[in-house]
């Protein structure tokens, strides 16, 4: 198979040589109710596993897995994601990152509250995690690692376990409305090649842990959408290190409430 968009609908796989699309999709739909796992080393699991080692065997612009059920992210290297430029994971139920994953970008959707226990770095793009009528949950000591922009996106709040940091080059974007619990330091970087192309939006965020220490931000451009409460934690804002750079204040549109 190459050079065409290629859909594969299925129950269990086993995939033991090269699948190439080039530089097409490569849809893969789990049967109706069938989880889905992707990533680990063990397809003895009763879902359609596609298993790291099977991942890495696959050649696609965009690799997209749908799954009427949940869809398990176990671990995943680099070199195992290096062919796919895209994974896009798409869950009517829940997506659940349990161990940690490195892709070239990612886009995740889910039905219901989203879970990332786990850290996920995106080597050469974007990474959007978006659930379309839950929340978003993010564990203790849980990285966001991107090379491009970080987009977090949902109805319900996104709870954001401290200590993490969230990084990313071109971008970070917290669409949800955002709690900060745990202990320690919260640090998001939007523009950690510092070439001035990083701007973080928070459309609300508030720290409900009196353990959270700080929240240290660094960006090339702020877009304060609603309140920020650092409640008992120190709160920094800085600009990203871009060569003569100025952090300027006074259009922020919303008061920076840190009591
Ligand atoms: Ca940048």
């Amino acid at each position: 198979m190459q050079g065409a968009d290629a859909t594969i609908h299925a129950w269990s796989m086993d995939l033991s040589g090269p699948l190439s699309t080039g530089a097409h999709s490569l849809f893969v739909h789990s049967c109706v109710g069938r989880n889905f796992v992707l990533g680990g080393a063990s397809a003895a699991v009763n879902a359609l596993v596609l298993t790291g080692a099977e991942l890495q065997q696959i050649t696609a612009d965009i690799l997209r897995l749908t799954a009427t059920g949940n869809i398990t992210v176990l671990v995943v290297t680099a070199a195992q994601s290096q062919h796919v430029t895209r994974v896009s994971l798409d869950s009517a139920e829940t997506v659940e990152f349990l161990q940690s994953t490195d892709f070239t970008s990612l886009d995740a959707t889910s039905k219901q509250t989203m879970v990332v226990n786990a850290t996920i770095v995106t080597n050469g793009g974007d990474l959007d995690l978006t659930s379309s009528a839950g929340g978003i949950d993010f564990g203790r000591q849980v990285n966001l690692l991107c090379a491009g922009a970080v987009v977090v996106s949902s109805p319900g709040l996104a709870l954001v376990t401290a200590p993490a940091q969230w990084r990313a080059a071109s971008g970070v974007n917290i669409v949800s409305q955002a709690r900060v619990l745990g202990s320690g330091v919260f640090s998001i970087s939007a523009d950690t090649d510092s070439d001035g192309v990083g701007s973080l939006s928070i459309a609300g965020l508030i720290v409900t842990s009196s353990a959270v220490t700080g929240l240290t931000f660094r960006a090339a451009d702020y877009a304060i959408l609603s309140t920020v409460q650092a409640t008992a934690a120190d709160l920094s804002l800085d600009a990203s290190g871009k060569p003569a750079s100025t952090f300027k204040l006074g259009s922020v549109p919303r008061l920076l409430a840190t009591a």
